[in-house]
């Protein structure tokens, strides 16, 4: 009997030493645990937000939270007013782990003639939360777009931009993962960086600050954000902005890219937070060589760049085709009820997105 116990005694000693050493190798945190397994953690850990943190800037470079530098390349979705189905928290995921995306942008129209914020103020908020909640899952940066265009001026619904970026710089005032880009494209001749743009930009600032001071804020420039000379020349006084350049390759080139170099002279950091293949209308022919051109200039300089667009529209700098249909929880169980399981096989079937990427969808995936 004594035996016995004794037996049963050194067994369960030996279990417990074997549990507690996995234990601290797992756990990475004692002198059992080998180099390999430190290297692993470091680059999971430098990858994630919870790592990279809040975004900043040191002179015209972007840098994570230790001061690293970082740059962000993702995609960009069409009018969330328009093209609300592509994006799902699957695709997100696929972009992020087989695009390889650190940051997806939500571009919110706000012009109340094509459905944009000012039209539907609440079921774009929700919609923008959704999307930023699969974001935060998800470990992915990102941009709150405020996506004016046709209503060309940010003076013009100023008061409702407050408004909408006061709740959710509260909202989320604790989550690094949030850039406020408070002005898509301001245009037209009597648009001025002096007299609308820089003002617009300075009272966006203060109010999001006010709530999220460590937040890294997009400041929109003139003439659909090529005017970015006009914001080097007389800059906004206060850090952690970055001002947007945008480019589409069948239209802006090497002059555009030169205006970059001078505002990187003096300091100016620039974020591409749109750009596109085809020319400035969003269809037409691609420009796949010049687009490459201005690919390798921006990631030779570190400069950030975010692809229009991630839709199916009929339109050739969409990634996906329009064939390219989500199957909804909704539809799929309303099919349920009504027809054969085989037939519900049938309609549930995981729609990837790879099988429906347009030549546009195919060059940015080799490029990101
Ligand atoms: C920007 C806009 C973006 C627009 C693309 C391509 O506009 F920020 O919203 O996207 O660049 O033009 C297009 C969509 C179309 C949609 C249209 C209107 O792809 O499906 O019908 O928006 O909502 C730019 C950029 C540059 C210039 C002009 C525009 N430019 N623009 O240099 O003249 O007028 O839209």
């Amino acid at each position: 009997m004594k035996k016995i116990i004794i037996c049963i005694a050194i067994f369960a000693l030996i279990m417990g030493i074997i549990f507690i050493y996995f234990k601290l190798v797992k756990n990475n945190n004692s002198i059992f645990s080998s180099e390999k397994t430190e290297n692993v953690e470091e680059n999971i850990n430098k990858n994630s937000i919870s790592y990279t943190g809040w975004l900043k800037t040191s002179g015209a470079e972007l840098q994570n939270e230790h001061g690293e530098k970082i740059q962000l390349k993702g995609l960009s979705s069409h009018g969330i007013q328009w093209f609300p189905d592509v994006i799902t928290y699957d695709n997100l995921k696929e972009l992020k782990e087989n695009w390889h995306i650190n940051v997806f942008r939500i571009a919110m129209y706000t012009d109340q003639n094509v459905n944009g914020y000012i039209a539907h103020p609440e079921e774009s908020k929700a919609l923008v939360k959704e999307i930023v909640q699969y974001a935060k899952d998800l470990d992915l940066y990102v941009i709150i777009d405020w996506h004016i265009l046709s209503d060309n001026n940010p003076q013009i619904y100023k008061q409702q931009s407050i408004e909408f970026f006061d709740e959710m710089s509260r909202e989320y005032a604790d989550t690094p993962n949030v850039i406020y880009e408070i002005c898509n494209e301001p245009n037209g001749y009597d648009v001025k960086w002096e007299t609308s743009v820089k003002p617009y930009a300075e009272e966006l600032i203060s109010t999001i600050r006010k709530n999220c001071p460590k937040s890294l804020i997009i400041v929109g420039t003139t003439e659909w954000c090529k005017g970015i000379k006009n914001a080097a020349d007389d800059p906004i006084n206060t850090p952690n902005i970055v001002y947007a350049c945008h480019f589409y390759a069948g239209s802006h080139r090497d002059e555009l890219r030169s205006k970059i170099d001078y505002c990187r002279e003096k300091n100016i950091p620039i974020f591409v937070s749109e750009c596109g293949i085809t020319d400035a209308t969003g269809n037409g022919r691609i420009y796949e060589e010049e687009f490459k051109k201005w690919i390798e200039y921006l990631n030779n300089n570190n400069i950030s760049w975010v692809f229009w667009s991630f839709c199916n529209k009929d339109e050739s700098s969409s990634i996906l085709t329009p064939e390219y249909k989500i199957q909804t929880t909704n539809e799929s169980e309303e099919i349920s009820t009504e027809t054969t399981s085989e037939q519900v096989d049938e309609n549930t079937e995981v729609v990837k997105i790879d099988d429906y990427l347009t030549e546009t969808g195919i060059i940015i995936k080799s490029l990101l």
